[in-house]
């Protein structure tokens, strides 16, 4: 029978992709057995920005956060393979980069972040966000699209 495969939602940073990190990256992706479906180069406007981190409106660092992600042009990705958002986002190493470091040195965020801001890149953290952030980089990604995990 075919493999289930999962999609997920993975982004360079404005500091991933102005330091020259999106080849080194994609290289690990592409070892780490990850298809990539689509991917787009993207400056987001301080809306977008606000609309793609509205979970964290309230948090103090928020305003930072959104100054950081409008500071220039992320790359949004769309992966795909068996387990994708759990398998990237363990690839991509803790939230603070500067943590990730010590804890997981072999980790994405180890490699190109610098702290808990500038971590470098991103991963959805369920098949809900996962589902928001392939619609919200790719209008053109029905939800039906988003959501069916058995093609190919
Ligand atoms: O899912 P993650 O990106 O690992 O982490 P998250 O969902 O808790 O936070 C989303 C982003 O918000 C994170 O990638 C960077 C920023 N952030 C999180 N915690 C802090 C933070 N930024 C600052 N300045 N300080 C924080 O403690």
């Amino acid at each position: 029978g075919s493999v289930e495969k999962e999609k997920t939602l993975a982004m360079i940073k404005p500091d991933g992709l102005s330091g020259n990190y999106t080849d080194e990256i994609k290289k690990v992706i592409l070892e780490s057995g990850f298809s990539i479906l689509r991917e787009r180069v993207v400056r987001l406007d301080e809306d977008g920005a606000k609309t793609f981190y509205a979970e964290h409106s309230s948090r103090s660092f928020f305003s930072s956060l959104i100054k950081y992600m409008t500071s220039g042009p992320v790359l949004a990705m769309v992966l795909e393979k068996e387990n994708a958002i759990t398998d990237w986002r363990a690839l991509i190493g803790p939230t603070d980069a500067k943590k990730a470091k010590i804890s997981h040195p072999h980790s994405i965020r180890a490699m190109c972040g610098l702290d808990s801001e500038k971590n470098c890149v991103h991963g959805s953290d369920s098949p809900e966000s996962a589902q928001r952030e392939m619609s919200f980089f790719f209008q053109e990604m029905s939800s039906d699209e988003v959501t069916r995990h058995d093609e190919l």
